[in-house]
């Protein structure tokens, strides 16, 4: 590192899938951090102070050795794949690359963003049995086109039997899926596969209860 550079910044809270995913990247480069936790709960992300980092309000965001803002946790993804190219979260081969940012979208734009907080709270307000039919009725349905896809394209992890950055995807939209109590028991493989991941270090380490911003009661 040179002396105009710091260690990068990532702006996460605990439960943020999308921020687990940076965090399961961050922790596979073996890249080292500081960890700048934004509450969601408490709405720290729509402050200005947030907003001059991230403009949309969202987290993660992640700020480079060299200063620089980056958002959306695909883009980050990317940016650290081509940064450390060390254990590789894409293959070599197009097809290979091209399923793996399948599987990556899936989760990312046809799951996550319609059961997300803010979505949440917009389509029940405080309704609280509302929010959790819709969160669970979504992720059942996004899941059971993705377990058919899996069918096709897995092996011990979601491409083959090499850990991808679909995986890094996998692991927090099922942990999204367990905290609004979806049946999983419908999903064999993709529980297969989570199991397989949630059994390495990089996958533990990134999980929400590792995290500084997770509240004593809800570590294990
Ligand atoms: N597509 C974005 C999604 C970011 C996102 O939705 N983050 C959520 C937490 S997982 C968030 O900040 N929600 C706050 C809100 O919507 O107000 C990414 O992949 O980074």
């Amino acid at each position: 590192m040179s002396s105009s550079e710091r260690k990068p910044v990532l702006y996460s809270y605990f439960r943020s899938s999308a921020s687990w995913r940076v965090r399961i990247a961050l922790a596979w480069k073996n890249v080292d951090y500081e960890y700048k936790p934004v509450n969601l709960l408490t709405h720290a992300n729509l402050e200005s102070d947030y907003r001059q980092v991230n403009p949309t309000g969202k987290v993660p965001a992640f700020i480079t050795a060299e200063g620089e803002v980056l958002a959306q946790s695909q883009a980050i993804l990317e940016y650290l794949e081509e940064t450390f190219p060390e254990r590789p979260m894409l293959p070599n081969s197009p097809v290979k690359r091209a399923e793996v940012r399948e599987v990556c979208q899936i989760i990312a734009c046809d799951i996550h963003p319609l059961q997300n907080l803010g979505v949440l709270q917009r389509i029940s307000g405080d309704d609280m049995d509302k929010k959790v039919e819709w969160a669970r009725n979504t992720i059942t349905l996004g899941f059971q086109g993705l377990e058919k896809r899996l069918e096709k394209l897995s092996g011990t992890y979601c491409i083959g039997d090499s850990v991808t950055m679909a995986d890094f995807f996998l692991v927090p939209m099922v942990g999204n899926a367990n905290r609004w109590n979806v049946d999983m028991s419908q999903f064999p493989l993709i529980t297969k596969i989570n199991n397989n991941l949630m059994t390495l270090p990089e996958f533990i380490a990134a999980s929400p209860p590792k995290q500084p911003d997770c509240p004593e009661e809800l570590r294990k």
